[in-house]
Parts: structure tokens; C-alpha cells; sequence
């Protein structure tokens, strides 16, 4: 993989080998398998474990690294060139970690962190339901206190790792009246009474990522399972989903990059007219144009995640925009990457067809791309009205 020198430390260097390492050697040769079987890659997430990559943004106290979102988006980038749906799995156990990270008590964190960081226990994030994705306070899943427990009723949708994951960070209404200001978080865990999962979906791609139901009936769990304050739910979902964008864009970046590098190297041994199709200028500067907006995405979330690491204030804006623009990006770059393949990009037996169908989701998960350019045009109304 060619790449810019970002004048990264010789321990985030270490990151980004470890990373590419898994993607060569665990992902690709297996990537097209998964995606046909719609296999969940559990030996992949054992790898990953191994090399200690799930607690990269953890404390140590808790077994982590106590690095941030932009040495995330470094293994998130190099795991993403090899396959995403693979990836969303790892992501998705930060969008599921960082609220207990960010809003848990202490004896939350010690007691859930150090499984996650040691990769033993996946972690998912629950917030959509099937009337309430865009307009996440719409949400209808209701918590309701008794005496020492909360019960749980509803069913969440889409869940990244439902089924597969051990703990669950979830977002319930406990009054209605308040829209986004009543909603609370908990921790769910696999087995907890009352809590099963639904119907697992099929997909157009990211076939290797579990989406599933999860399913509250009646479900009891103690008091000490919520997170944050009572009311401070939607807060924590917005919060946590402001960290977790940029990984989106990175995932983007590294989608991009092996969708570009599979095109010139097809480019170049592809013979048309007695000569490589890179010989044509229509070739090169589709390439150039792929090359670039690679670029410029890598460049944008690199440079929002470390703005997050130096401990800015207020985010959303940043972050919507790595997301934006490096997923819309890599739908681009994936399309024109099966169009300079032509039949054969069309074909199974290249990698590129996946690629582009893998590509599709980025645009939509964790907040639309519409989403985030409302994200951005508020953040932009709010600053403005200020000077
Ligand atoms: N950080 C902290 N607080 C935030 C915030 C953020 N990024 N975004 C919103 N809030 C706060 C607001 O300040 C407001 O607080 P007050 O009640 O004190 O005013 C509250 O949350 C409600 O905000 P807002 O009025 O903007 O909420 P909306 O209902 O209009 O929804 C969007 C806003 C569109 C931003 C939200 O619904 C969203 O992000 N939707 C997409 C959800 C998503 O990403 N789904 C993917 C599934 S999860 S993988």
C-alpha cells in the first residue's frame, strides 16, 4: 500500500504494521469466502485480540493502550484495505465501548473494559429501532423502574454484532414527554432474562458483519446497569457517535485505497489496442482523480481525529465531515474502480464488485450522509449566529 509519509511515531507505525499484517495475511485470502458464506469472522476477531488491538483507545488501568481515535483510525484504515465488513466488527466494539468508557461509572469500567480490551467480550451499540434511524429521539423502547431493576421493553434494529456480541450499550426512552432529553442508557448482556435476539438480515453487502434484533420482552436487569444519569441517553449517543464517525471515514480510506490499487494494477496488464488501458489518458485521469480524493479523505480524517485527541470541545461538525466526505469518497472511487475493470470488474472472481456493494453501506451507517450535512449546516448556523 502506498502512502504519504503522515510523520507518524514509531509506536503508531507499529499500529498501522500490526494492522496491514491481519488485512494480508488473515483477511484478504478469506475475505471473498466470508462475503459469499455471509460467514461471521470470529477466527479474525481471535487474531485481532492477539495483537491487542481492541483496547488501543482503553486506558491501561483497564488493560488498554490509552491511545486515541486517531491510532484507531490507523488499524481501522489497514484492516478496512483487506475487507470493511470485517472491519465494522471491530469498529462497531468502539462505537459500543466508548460509552461505557466516556459515562461509566467506575466499577462499570472495570468491571466491562478489560473484556473488551482483551477482545473476550464483543461489545454492540443500540440505538436504531425500525421508526427511528435518521430521527434517533423517536426511539420507542421503553425502560421503567421496579423497586431495584429496570424493565425493558422493545426491539432494536440493524445491530452491528447482534447476536454474536456479549455486551450491549442501548438507548431507551424512560419519558416520553421529554423527546431526546428522556432517553437513558444501559448494559445489556447476552443472557440477561428477557433479552433474545430476532431476525438476522441479509444484505447487498457486508455479508461478514452480523446485523441482527435485539429483542426486550419484559427484561429484567439491577439498577447498576445504567449508564450516565437518567435523561443523558441521547446525549451519550451523539457523543459516542461523534468519536466513532471519523473511524467511518477511515474505513472509507482504506476501502478506497485497495479498490485503487486493484484498478492501476489491472490498468497496467490490461491489453487493449495493442497497449496497457493505463496508456489512455480516459484511464489515467480517473485514476488520478481516485488517487487524489484518496488523499484528501486520508488527509481530513487524520487530521479531525487528532483534533479530537488534543481534546476539542465540540466535535460534531469535524466529524461529520471525515464521514462525509471520505464515504462519499469511497463509493465513488469503489464504482470507478469496477468501471476501469469493465466486464471483468463486474465479475466475483475480482475483488472490486465486493468493494463497491461493501462500499454502499458507509453512506449510511451510523448517521446518513443527508445526517451529516444536517449535522454540519447546524453547527455552521450556530457559529455564524455567534460572530
Ligand atoms: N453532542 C452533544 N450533544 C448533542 C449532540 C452532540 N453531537 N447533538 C445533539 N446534541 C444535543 C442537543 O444539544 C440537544 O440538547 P438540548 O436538549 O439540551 O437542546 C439534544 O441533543 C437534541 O439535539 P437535536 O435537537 O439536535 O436533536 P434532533 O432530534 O434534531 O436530532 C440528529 C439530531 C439528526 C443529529 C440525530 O437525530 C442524529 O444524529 N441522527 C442520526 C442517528 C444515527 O447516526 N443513527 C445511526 C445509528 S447508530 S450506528
Amino acid at each position: 500500500m502506498t502512502q504519504v509519509n503522515y510523520f507518524l511515531t514509531e509506536e503508531q507505525q507499529m499500529i498501522v504494521d500490526l494492522a496491514w499484517q491481519i488485512a494480508v495475511e488473515k483477511i484478504i485470502p478469506v475475505r471473498a469466502k466470508l462475503d459469499e458464506a455471509e460467514e461471521f469472522p470470529w477466527d479474525i476477531m481471535k487474531d485481532m485480540a492477539q495483537a491487542d488491538l481492541f483496547g488501543l483507545y482503553i486506558p491501561e488501568e483497564y488493560g488498554g493502550f490509552a491511545k486515541g481515535c486517531f491510532e484507531n483510525c490507523l488499524a481501522v484504515e489497514q484492516l478496512a484495505y483487506g475487507c470493511i465488513a470485517v472491519t465494522t466488527t471491530f469498529a462497531a466494539s468502539a462505537l459500543g465501548g466508548y460509552p461505557i468508557l466516556l459515562f461509566g461509572s467506575d466499577e462499570q469500567k472495570a468491571r466491562y473494559l478489560p473484556d473488551i480490551t482483551s477482545g473476550k467480550r464483543l461489545v454492540a451499540f443500540g440505538l436504531t429501532e425500525a421508526n427511528a434511524g435518521s430521527d434517533a429521539a423517536r426511539i420507542q423502547t421503553t425502560a421503567v423502574e421496579d423497586g431495584d431493576d429496570w424493565i425493558i421493553n422493545g426491539t432494536k434494529q440493524w445491530i452491528t454484532s447482534g447476536g454474536e456480541a456479549e455486551i450491549y450499550t442501548i438507548i431507551t426512552m424512560t419519558n416520553r414527554n421529554k423527546g431526546a432529553r428522556g432517553a437513558t442508557a444501559f448494559i445489556l448482556e447476552k443472557g440477561d432474562p428477557g433479552f433474545s435476539f430476532g431476525k438476522k438480515e441479509r444484505k447487498m453487502g457486508l455479508n461478514a458483519s452480523s446485523t441482527r434484533e435485539l429483542v426486550f420482552n419484559e427484561c429484567r436487569i439491577p439498577k447498576d446497569r445504567m449508564l450516565g444519569k437518567k435523561g443523558q441517553g441521547f446525549i451519550i449517543a451523539m457523543r459516542t457517535l461523534d468519536l466513532a464517525r471519523p473511524g467511518i471515514g477511515a474505513m472509507a480510506v482504506g476501502l478506497a485505497q485497495a479498490a485503487l490499487d486493484e484498478a492501476v494494477k489491472y490498468a497496467r496488464q490490461r491489453i487493449q489496442f495493442d497497449q496497457p488501458i493505463i496508456s489512455f489518458q480516459a484511464i489515467q485521469h480517473m485514476l488520478a482523480d481516485m488517487a487524489t480524493r484518496i488523499e484528501a479523505s486520508r488527509a481530513l480524517v487524520y487530521s479531525v481525529a487528532r483534533t479530537i485527541d488534543a481534546g476539542a470541545n465540540d466535535v460534531a461538525k469535524l466529524s461529520a465531515m471525515a464521514k462525509l466526505f471520505a464515504t462519499d469518497m469511497a463509493m465513488q472511487v469503489t464504482t470507478d474502480a469496477v468501471q476501469i475493470l469493465g466486464g471483468y470488474g463486474y465479475m466475483k472472481s475480482y475483488p472490486v464488485e465486493k468493494m463497491m456493494r461493501d462500499a454502499k453501506v458507509l453512506q449510511i451507517y451510523e448517521g446518513t450522509n443527508q445526517i451529516m450535512r444536517n449535522v454540519i449546516g447546524k453547527a455552521l448556523n450556530k457559529e455564524y449566529a455567534k460572530k
